[in-house]
C-alpha cells in the first residue's frame, strides 16, 4: 500500500480536540515529545456543538494539524439511554471542526472514529471495506451513524477541497483517563473499578453484565495516541484507517485478568438482563501494519498499568 504524501510536525501548531478525554490527553502527553506547539480549548473557550465559538478558537488559534478526539461517547448502556445526544452532539462537534478546519486553511485533520461503525455481523477480522455492507449493532447505531457521517464527511472534502484530512478508526480502548463511572463507562474501566472494590470490600461475587461470550479487542490509549500521531505523519488517503492491537478476549476473560491484575478472589456472576451487544469486533489492522505501525502495550501489562493510574487518581476522587 502507498503510504500517501508525508506531513512532518516540526514546528507546527497543533490543535488536540477533546484533550480533557482519555484519547485526547494521551495524545497530548504523546505530542510533548515532538517538535511542535500543543493547543488546547477548554469548554468556556469553545463548546465545540457551537459553531461560531469553534470557528472563532480555529481563526484566533490557527492550528496547521487538528486530532478531532472530542465526542460524546460511553459504554453500551449510555449509548442505549443518550441515543439523541450520542447523534446530536456528534454530528454537531464534526461538522464544526471540520468545516471551520477548511475554512480556515488547517492543513490537516486526523478524524476520530470507532469500531462500531462496521456491521454488526461483519466478517472477522473487520477490514475497512466492510463498512455500509450490512445493519448496524442496534445498542451503538446512534455513535456509529454519526461517525459514519464524520469519516465521510473527511472524504468528501478530500475529494471536493482538496483538503489532507483523514480518518482513524480505533478499537476499544482502556487506559489513564477513561470514564470509570459504572453507569456510563464502556467495560474495562467498568471491571477494573468493579474488582478493585471487590477486592477492597472482600465480596464474594462480581457482577458481568450480559454472558461474558463476547469478543472484544482492546488496546491501550497509549498505543493508540502513538499510532494516531502516525497516522497524521504518515497516511493521507480517502479510505479510512483501522487502530487495532490485534488483542482479542472474551468478556469474561477480561473479567479474569481484572481479578487477577487486582488481587480480587471474588467469583463472576453474570447477569443476562444487560445487553451483549455486538458478538465480535475484531478489526484488521493490515494497512496500518504495512505503513509500518505496531503496538507495544500488552494487555495485561496495560490493565496493571490502568490499575496503579486509577488507585492514583480516580478511586480518590470516589471518596
Ligand atoms: O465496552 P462496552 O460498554 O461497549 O461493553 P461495546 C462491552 C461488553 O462488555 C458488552 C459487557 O458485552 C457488555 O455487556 N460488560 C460486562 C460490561 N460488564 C460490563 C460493565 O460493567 N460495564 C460495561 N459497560 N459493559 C461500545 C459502544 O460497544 O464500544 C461505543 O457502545 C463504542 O459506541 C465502543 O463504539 C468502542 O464494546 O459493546
Amino acid at each position: 500500500m502507498t503510504a500517501g504524501k508525508s506531513y512532518s510536525l516540526k514546528g507546527k501548531r497543533v490543535w488536540v480536540a477533546g484533550h480533557k478525554g482519555m484519547v485526547g490527553s494521551a495524545i497530548v502527553r504523546r505530542l510533548a515529545s515532538e517538535d511542535c506547539t500543543i493547543l488546547t480549548a477548554d469548554r468556556a473557550t469553545a463548546d465545540l456543538r457551537n459553531q461560531d465559538q469553534v470557528t472563532a478558537f480555529i481563526r484566533d488559534s490557527k492550528p496547521q494539524l487538528v486530532f478531532l478526539a472530542a465526542a460524546k461517547v460511553g459504554g453500551i448502556l449510555a449509548n442505549a439511554t443518550y441515543p439523541a445526544d450520542f447523534l446530536f452532539d456528534n454530528l454537531a462537534i464534526q461538522n464544526n471542526v471540520i468545516d471551520a478546519a477548511y475554512r480556515n486553511g488547517v492543513e490537516k485533520l486526523v478524524f476520530l472514529g470507532s469500531s462500531c461503525i462496521y456491521p454488526k455481523l461483519a466478517p472477522q477480522p473487520i477490514r475497512e471495506d466492510a463498512l455500509l455492507t450490512g445493519p448496524l449493532e442496534p445498542t451503538n447505531e446512534w455513535y456509529a451513524i454519526a461517525k459514519i457521517a464524520g469519516l465521510k464527511l473527511c472524504e468528501s472534502y478530500r475529494k471536493q477541497y482538496g483538503c489532507d484530512y483523514v480518518s482513524a478508526m480505533p478499537t476499544n480502548l482502556y487506559g489513564p483517563g477513561d470514564n470509570f463511572n459504572l453507569e456510563t463507562s464502556h467495560v474495562a474501566a467498568a471491571l477494573l473499578v468493579k474488582a478493585v472494590q471487590a477486592r477492597e470490600s472482600g465480596a464474594s461475587r462480581l457482577d458481568v453484565w450480559g454472558s461474558g461470550k463476547p469478543l472484544r479487542e482492546f488496546m491501550h490509549v497509549d498505543d493508540c495516541a502513538d499510532a494516531l500521531v502516525y497516522v497524521a505523519k504518515n497516511y493521507s488517503e480517502d479510505l479510512h484507517i483501522n487502530v487495532g492491537s490485534g488483542q482479542e478476549v472474551s468478556i469474561a476473560e477480561l473479567a479474569r485478568i481484572m481479578l487477577d491484575v487486582t488481587g480480587a478472589k471474588a467469583e463472576l456472576v453474570f447477569d443476562a438482563s444487560k445487553p451483549d451487544g455486538t458478538p465480535r469486533k475484531l478489526m484488521d489492522s493490515s494497512r496500518l501494519a504495512a505503513l509500518g505501525w505496531r503496538p507495544r502495550i500488552g494487555l495485561r501489562e496495560g490493565m496493571a498499568q490502568t490499575l496503579v493510574w486509577y488507585l492514583a487518581n480516580a478511586a480518590k476522587a470516589r471518596h
